[in-house]
């Protein structure tokens, strides 16, 4: 099964929306292969946005990831990248469709509430900065035949 990487930020912990997202995740059919609770620093920050670190809101992106630890996690399942990328919907919370997660829990462009791999590449990229091995469980959950037909799997 594919493996897509999460970060539930500090405007989710802030607003006490860590339960409604993860529910989301779990009631989709996702697996949680790995999840902890972590302070980021500047180092992690500037290798995981090193994409915008010459835009002019990076100073204030850096700042908003340190504000509060963050929750990440390692969600499992069937094309788990794209399904994750499309249930949190566009970067801008303004902009993302209503039945998204940032259409539904945010009002912000910076503070909008997770991040989500965008690609199968950068999701193991990913999974490899912020998890150790040894934090990422392979368990089969007993719902499985309910959630996949056998040639899905
Ligand atoms: P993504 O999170 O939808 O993949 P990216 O372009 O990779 O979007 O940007 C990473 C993060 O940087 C966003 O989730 C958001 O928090 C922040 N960000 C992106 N563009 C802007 C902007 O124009 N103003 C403020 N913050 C931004
Ligand atoms: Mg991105």
């Amino acid at each position: 099964m594919e493996q897509t990487f999460i970060i539930l930020k500090p405007s989710t912990i802030t607003r006490a929306l860590v339960g409604d997202v993860l529910t989301r995740f779990q009631r989709k059919g996702l697996r949680i292969a790995g999840i902890k609770m972590m302070q980021l620093d500047e180092d992690i920050l500037r290798r995981h946005y090193a994409h915008l670190v010459d835009r002019d809101f990076f100073p204030d992106l850096l700042k908003s990831m340190m504000v509060t630890p963050v929750i990440v996690a390692v969600l499992s399942g069937k094309d788990a990248v794209a399904v994750v990328r499309s249930m949190t919907g566009a970067t801008n919370c303004r902009k993302a469709a209503p039945g998204t997660i940032r259409g539904d829990f945010g009002m912000s462009g910076q503070e909008n509430i997770i991040h989500a791999s965008d690609s199968p590449e950068n999701a193991a990229i990913e999974i490899e900065r912020f998890f150790k091995p040894e934090e990422i469980f392979d368990y089969t959950l007993l719902t499985l035949p309910a959630t996949y037909a056998p040639d899905e799997l």
